[in-house]
């Protein structure tokens, strides 16, 4: 099952770039850039990766991105990933960046939209896997910083396929993103919204996803199934579900693997994917074979879990097909 796994073409949906900033490229970017980190070795610092909840996991994500300073970095980041990526053989995938994480601390939009992008037309280049961008935005902050940075990727519209909502969720519901969701789709993003697992008021937040800001897929989502109506909906609207057990399993008591099987019994369109591989300790491959192993999946269950993924992909629809 292992090396079927392995061998498996994989498609990846649900990957925060910033996730993927391992502790080797922290020190190596720390020293390019003059800054000094708070831990002598990788072994201290991965020992300091103790969380177990989402603000607990966020301020040591945000905490980790200070080294990333210069286009160079940005390219760095994203390559380290593609290239892991491909020994994975995955095909595909679609990357969340946090812009607000960087323009917060002083770093220019195009700082890091242009190192990201450098680096996904190298991959393509170099090592035959596909990618494109989404931006998320930061739901912690005000809507008002949120639609100024949707403003601020007009220029980059062609190099990024869609927008996100992430951070935290706590008293951060969808609907505070409504205009800035709908000017988005007005400017031709798709949409996709965070609803992580087991937040205050889950079954609300994806109730609003799905009626009020109208999605074209759900990151998370898997407190859906409380709720047989938002199935419902969900199935009727074709809408695919981003699953990352090994992140649900650092953020919650749980990896949730019997909601996927709930999901694939109901013939939803549920995905499996690694989240902040760097943190969670696990990427696309790793994440996969947790599941098979939980559930017992055979190798027809495999294919069809990757099937859905490239169905739901953002490719034009000739492109997808050729995946399928
Ligand atoms: C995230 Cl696990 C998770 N949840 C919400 N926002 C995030 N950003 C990066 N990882
Ligand atoms: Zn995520």
């Amino acid at each position: 099952m292992k090396d079927f796994i392995a061998g498996l073409p994989k498609c990846e949906l649900h990957l925060h770039i910033e996730g993927t900033l391992e502790p080797e490229l922290k020190f190596e970017l720390a020293n390019r850039n003059g800054l000094a980190l708070p831990y002598d070795t990788v072994e201290d610092m991965r020992a300091a990766y103790d969380f177990d909840d989402l603000p607990s996991f966020l301020s040591v994500y945000y905490e980790g991105m200070n080294v990333l300073l210069t286009e160079p970095d940005f390219y760095d980041l994203a390559m380290a990933y593609l290239r892991r990526a491909a020994a994975q053989n995955v095909r595909y995938a679609e990357i969340f960046f946090d812009p607000q994480a960087h323009t917060s601390r002083g770093v220019p939009f195009d700082v890091v939209i242009r190192g990201l992008r450098r680096a996904l037309i190298d991959a393509e280049n170099q090592l035959g896997v596909r990618a494109q961008l989404i931006m998320c935005f930061l739901r912690d902050f005000q809507a008002e910083y949120a639609m100024a940075t949707l403003l601020e990727s007009l220029p980059y519209r062609e190099w990024i396929v869609g927008v996100g909502l992430d951070s935290d969720e706590k008293g951060n519901p969808p609907a505070k993103f409504a205009a800035v969701f709908a000017r988005a789709r007005q400017e031709g993003y798709l949409l996709t919204m965070h609803c992580d697992v087991d937040q205050e008021n889950s079954t609300e937040h994806i109730r609003q996803c799905v009626e009020e800001i109208g999605v074209n897929r759900i990151d998370h989502g898997v407190n859906s199934l409380e709720d047989p109506k938002l199935v419902e909906a969900i199935k009727e609207r074709g809408l695919g579900l981003t699953v990352c057990p090994i992140s649900n399993g650092y953020v919650t008591d749980s990896m949730k693997t019997d909601a996927i099987r709930r999901m694939l019994d109901l013939d939803l369109r549920v995905t499996i994917n690694s989240d902040d591989p760097a943190y969670f300790t696990g990427y696309v491959q790793e994440n996969v074979a947790a599941v098979q192993e939980a559930l017992d999946l055979s190798r027809e269950e495999l294919v069809r879990l990757q099937r859905n993924a490239f169905e739901i992909t953002w490719l034009p629809r000739q492109v997808k097909d050729a995946y399928l």
